[in-house]
């Protein structure tokens, strides 16, 4: 198909609550939203990409400069026969992983508005409902995690995450056992420990949580793969791991047991599933991470999510729990069994609601061939 025009959005919604990590706290949630128009259809991919680096070196703004500068140029007037097209397009950057996975998003989803089919089962997945979990930012105080974990669970989430960082792990997370001694638990560091914290770290083996996800630092594969010798609780990667290339090299130095695929750290949906397939040929569980996405990021992700290897339950919550108001129609409910439902409609599957979006939208530019 031949690419007529493609719109870039600036979007920032408000969180219902701030989200605190140990790198930092956010109250709105700043992304792009990417519109690719071809064959008369239209396809929509969100840049997960946040207002300020801390998780990533990407921002906003840099990632509003890499789609305006580079990606969009280069495939605007193009005829693009496949996604894998946009995907190599986008490897010649060395990088700007969230910026490229954005453009790929709107174009899986027009190739299969055009196939008729759902995103799910362009992707190759098998379910129509995935399980899922809920991550909860670090709270004030324990009393006040206890209180959010038990909402949680009365609405139905299979999982809890909790964040931790120094000074806000071991005690905390007794905290959290001695009041749910059995439910499915794992803390998240994002990269807040060094190898010399390996004995606090390791006093968390005897709360028997399901993984710790990347406890050090963000481009460390070595040191994880020392510390995962001195754990028994799995280390979870997330984002250390920028292609199937480094799951393959943290699989093979015994870096982690479990891997979190986020697209947008990867480059986009077709590596995130490369590094499904080689895990589920080497058994190895993953399941689907979040960036705080707008129903246009999730519906994305909760197709990925249908892939048979993921067998965790992803940071996939429903609207509510981040949005007074999500940008799509139907919005993300939780089901009773603890599942979002895999839309079964061509492409995203769901309906984006243009007054919405243009009531987040900060900035636009358009385009055209
Ligand atoms: O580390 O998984 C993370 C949100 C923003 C940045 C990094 C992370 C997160 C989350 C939230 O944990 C997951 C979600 O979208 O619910
Ligand atoms: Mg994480």
């Amino acid at each position: 198909m031949v690419v007529e025009r493609v719109e870039l959005r600036w979007i920032r919604m408000r969180l219902k609550e701030p989200f605190e990590t140990s790198f930092g706290r956010e109250q709105d949630r700043e992304a792009l939203l990417v519109t690719v128009y071809a064959d008369g259809l239209e396809g929509w991919g969100e840049v997960v990409a946040s207002r300020d680096f801390g998780y990533s070196y990407e921002t906003t703004e840099t990632a509003w400069m890499v789609l305006r500068g580079f990606l969009i140029p280069a495939v605007l007037g193009q005829e693009i026969p496949d996604v894998e097209t946009v995907a190599r397009l986008g490897e010649r950057l060395r990088g700007h992983p969230m910026a490229r996975a954005g453009l790929e998003a709107a174009f899986w989803d027009l190739f299969a508005r055009r196939a008729g089919l759902p995103l799910s089962r362009m992707l190759g997945g098998a379910r129509d409902r995935v399980p899922v979990g809920v991550s909860i930012g670090l709270q004030p105080t324990d009393a006040a995690l206890l209180e959010k974990i038990e909402g949680y669970l009365a609405e139905g989430y299979r999982r809890i995450k909790v964040k931790i960082k120094p000074g806000r792990d071991v005690e905390m997370i007794a905290a959290v056992r001695r009041a749910f001694p059995e439910i499915p638990l794992m803390a998240d560091a994002n990269s807040a420990y060094t190898l010399e914290d390996a004995d606090r770290l390791a006093a968390l083996d005897a709360f028997h949580l399901m993984m710790i996800e990347q406890p050090l630092h963000w481009d460390d594969l070595c040191e994880h793969a020392q510390l995962q010798a001195r754990l028994r609780t799995p280390i979870c990667l997330d984002e250390s791991i920028h292609s199937v290339r480094h799951a393959r090299a943290a699989l093979d130095m015994g870096a982690c047991r479990i891997i979190n695929i986020k697209p947008g750290r990867v480059g986009g949906l077709l590596e995130a599933k490369r590094i499904h397939d080689l895990c589920r040929e080497r058994g190895i569980p993953v399941w689907c991470g979040g960036m705080l996405e707008t129903g246009i990021g999730r519906a994305a992700n909760v197709a990925l999510a249908s892939l048979p290897g993921f067998t965790l339950p992803g940071d996939l919550s429903a609207s509510d729990r981040y949005y007074f108001e999500d940008l799509v129609d139907p919005p993300f409910v939780l089901n009773p069994d603890g599942t979002l439902t895999v839309p079964q409609g061509p492409g995203l599957g769901v309906t984006i609601d243009r007054r919405r979006v243009d009531r987040v939208t900060l900035r636009m530019e358009a385009f055209q061939a």
